[in-house]
């Protein structure tokens, strides 16, 4: 068995949850938020025999897009009274940031 941890971007976790549950897989939805942006995004969990790992992912590839975010740094301490405003930088989010683990699953 394999836990796979999938965090991605919450507008793509309603519909890749919906195909996750449509091709017989279960599946548990967590809200998180990254350390990086602070932004909300979706952890999900799934247990499942070692052979269905590869599907999840390409399940996961096929609903999950890369996005472009901005972040704005904190701007440096002005020194003589002159402000420079930091310009954005751009990072790239997603599509899915998928973990594997080796799991027992034990109903109780
Ligand atoms: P965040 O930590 O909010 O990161 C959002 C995006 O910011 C990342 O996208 C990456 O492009 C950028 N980023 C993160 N840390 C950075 C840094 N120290 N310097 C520059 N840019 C940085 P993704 O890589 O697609 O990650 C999306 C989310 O997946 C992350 O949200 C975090 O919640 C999770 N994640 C990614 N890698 C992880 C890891 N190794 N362990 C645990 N969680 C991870």
């Amino acid at each position: 068995m394999k836990l796979v941890l999938a965090i991605v971007q919450p507008q793509d976790a309603a519909m890749l949850v919906d195909a996750l549950t449509e091709h017989g897989y279960r599946v548990t939805r967590l809200s998180s938020q990254g350390g990086f942006l602070r932004e909300g995004n979706v952890t999900l969990m799934l247990s499942v025999e070692d052979q269905q790992v590869n599907h999840v992912i390409h399940v996961v590839r096929e609903h999950c897009s890369t996005r472009a975010r901005f972040v704005s740094p904190m701007p440096p301490i002005a020194e003589s009274g002159e402000f420079y405003p930091p310009a954005p930088l751009e990072v790239q989010v997603g599509g899915a940031t998928v973990f594997v683990l080796k799991a027992e699953t034990r109903k109780l």
